[in-house]
């Protein structure tokens, strides 16, 4: 049943049942084949398990791209310029697909779309976390593309390689648009901080200020309070940890707010010249986990926007039914 299938989390650990020597077969297959570096297709033999993760996370992966378009869509309309209002069109748009070809990459695991959906709705889904912080001013805009798509890229390219072909195939698209996401977030805020005003400037910061630590918890709990991370790294699911995406993102940031001109709100932040790599201050994760259980600062903004798109269209499905019975009859008589 589908609330199972979403609920995979040390709570649903595989199946304790005894297994036949067949399946025990087919499990010993799977593994050597992952251990081999294979990548698995829709119809290839699969562990209940390793097909339930991989509905979780690529469900909530679609659910976070759609649901992720509505903080910037709130700009759509006030974009300070013609070019601004184009590029942030087309960044919306891109996110919609996202969610489109990864719900599709969910359904070849025998998922259905509506099933998915319901599940978002009812607030059983989880969906990223970063999504449910307002966007306050327009430097929010460019803040996002550089911080919250600069995340989403480091965690995403390793999964261009999830050992789940349809998933990886999906992410390799998805990467090459978020760069763009990326590039165009970075440049709005370069422009605002080499060209704007005392004000414009101050607009900076103060995103920063509140997208820095959100962005961070992006990549999820730390490793020692991950429950899926040890099985999916495992799998080929996930290829690197959620603390060293981090981490990776952390010094790959740094360098990049030097150039801007823009501080980041971390006194503990500092290079740690023996380790290769940057100290940083503590995650507040009391925050993490009320934003991820639903109490977070838009999350019932969000989710109600979510319903409300869905019982709105109600009738453009129900018409692309009846139509698509009609077109069936008439085949049928043909
Ligand atoms: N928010 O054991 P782990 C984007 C949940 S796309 C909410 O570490 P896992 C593009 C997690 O689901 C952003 N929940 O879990 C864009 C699990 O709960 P469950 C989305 C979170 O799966 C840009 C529990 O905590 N990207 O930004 C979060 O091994 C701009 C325990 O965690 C993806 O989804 C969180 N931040 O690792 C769009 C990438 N973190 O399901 C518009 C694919 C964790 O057991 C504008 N996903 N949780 O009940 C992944 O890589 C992984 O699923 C992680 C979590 C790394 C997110």
């Amino acid at each position: 049943m589908y609330t199972q299938a979403m609920s995979v989390g040390p709570q649903d650990a595989p199946s304790k049942k005894i297994k036949t020597a067949e399946e025990l077969q087919q499990e010993q297959a799977f593994e050597a084949r992952i251990d081999a570096g294979d990548f698995i297709e829709a119809k290839d033999w699969m562990p209940e398990h390793y097909r339930k993760t991989l509905v979780r996370q690529i469900s909530q992966h679609a659910h976070s791209e759609i649901v992720g378009m509505l903080p910037e869509g709130n700009w759509i309309t006030r974009a300070p310029t013609l070019k601004r209002k184009a590029i942030l069109l087309a960044k919306v748009q891109d996110e919609a697909g996202h969610g489109l070809y990864l719900y599709s990459a969910a359904e070849t695991l025998g998922t259905s779309r509506d099933q998915m959906l319901d599940a978002l709705h009812s607030g059983k889904a989880k969906y990223s976390s970063i999504f449910n912080y307002p966007t306050l001013t327009w430097a929010d805009i460019g803040v996002i593309g550089w911080l919250v798509d600069g995340a989403a890229i480091m965690n995403q390219v390793p999964l261009c390689r999830c050992s789940y072909a349809p998933y990886a195939r999906a992410m390799i698209r998805v990467c090459r648009e978020e760069s763009f996401h990326q590039r165009q977030g970075y440049e709005s805020l370069l422009v605002m901080m080499r060209e704007g005003t005392p004000e414009q400037k101050a607009m900076v910061q103060d995103a920063v200020n509140r997208w820095w630590w959100p962005s961070l918890m992006m990549f999820g709990p730390a490793d020692k309070d991950s429950p899926n991370s040890e099985q999916s790294i495992r799998w080929g699911i996930k290829r690197v940890t959620n603390d060293q995406l981090r981490q990776k993102f952390v010094d790959a940031t740094v360098p990049q707010a030097e150039i801007l001109g823009v501080s980041l709100p971390d006194p503990d932040l500092k290079w740690n010249a023996e380790r290769g790599e940057h100290d940083f201050g503590a995650i507040d994760w009391a925050e993490f986990w009320r934003v991820v259980n639903g109490d977070g600062p838009m999350n019932r903004e969000r989710l109600g926007a979510r319903v409300k798109a869905w019982e709105d269209g109600a009738w453009v499905r129900e018409a692309a039914l009846a139509h698509a019975r009609k077109q069936a009859t008439k085949e049928q008589a043909a």
